[in-house]
């Protein structure tokens, strides 16, 4: 990756909250991607909970040869450390998320779960999924929605969302007005098979329904920086570091929660 589209996509993930990198995965790894995550989907059903999830299948590396290759795939590895997310690290596991033909959109939410922590202010990136979309992604077939900046700005959707998955929202109705409204700051983010998307624990995304008659899949893993650097910024920061952080007690537990407190505010 050249260093200019390195920096400038890494100031889009700072800024905005996510961004993507072209041609990551060959063709041929891509097929067989392909094949694995069929074959290990063909067994499964899913339980009707996760429905806006669609197929909710996780594998493990060390279990999984081909999962193994993509959590170690060098290109990924490369484009990570030439913007600067070299000092993150895989949790070991991928999810395989589908989106069959006709199959509803996926609610709005963030994935962060650690609104207590001040450590949830830090104005760069601590945790992001890296995502495989097996096909090419457009609005027809379920593409990636987000609102750009919401991992550090509160907006008024933010408190009036239901928490994520388990938490609630996995159990609203398909023509809930608020967790599958547009939103006039939302992008969509179409990427072509074989590249990756990252995006920011605590960003707020969905997924369009898929209308057409292909099955969209996405292989989806999530990374974040290591624990000996976790509350210490990155070597690429030159802005400030919030006080919250400077003063965070390391030795404090706090308790985990999907819900943005004090720690996420509107913009001043
Ligand atoms: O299906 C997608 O494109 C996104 C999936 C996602 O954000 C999730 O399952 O938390
Ligand atoms: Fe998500």
């Amino acid at each position: 990756m050249q260093p200019e589209l390195a920096l400038a996509t890494r100031e889009q993930m700072v800024r905005d909250g996510y961004c993507f990198v072209d041609d990551i995965l060959t063709e041929e790894f891509l097929q067989e991607l392909r094949e694995e995550s069929e074959r290990l989907i063909e067994a499964h059903v899913p339980p009707p909970d996760v429905r806006y999830q669609g197929q909710h299948v996780v594998a493990h590396a060390k279990d999984n040869e081909v999962i193994r290759r993509l959590l170690e795939w060098e290109p990924t590895w490369q484009a990570l450390e030439a913007m600067g997310f070299g000092d993150f690290v895989s949790s070991g596991s991928i999810i395989i998320l589908t989106k069959d033909p006709g199959e509803p959109a996926l609610y709005w939410h963030q994935d962060w779960m650690e609104w207590n922590d001040p450590i949830s202010t830090t104005p760069w990136p601590q945790k992001f999924f890296v995502s495989y979309y097996l096909s090419d992604t457009s609005v027809e077939n379920g593409c990636l929605k987000v609102i750009p900046g919401t991992h550090l700005e509160r907006i008024p959707l933010h408190d009036v969302l239901v928490p994520a998955h388990g938490d609630g929202a996995r159990y609203v109705e398909e023509d809930h007005p608020i967790m599958f409204s547009d939103h006039p700051d939302q992008v969509d983010v179409c990427v072509r098979a074989g590249s990756f998307v990252l995006g920011d624990a605590r960003l707020l995304h969905s997924a369009r329904r898929n209308l057409t008659d292909e099955r969209r899949t996405l292989i989806l893993g999530w990374h974040q920086r290591r624990a000996d650097v976790w509350d210490k910024p990155p070597a690429y920061w030159q802005g400030e570091v919030p006080e919250v952080i400077a003063n965070r007690d390391a030795s404090e537990e706090f308790a985990g929660t999907r819900v943005p407190g004090e720690h996420l505010k509107f913009s001043k």
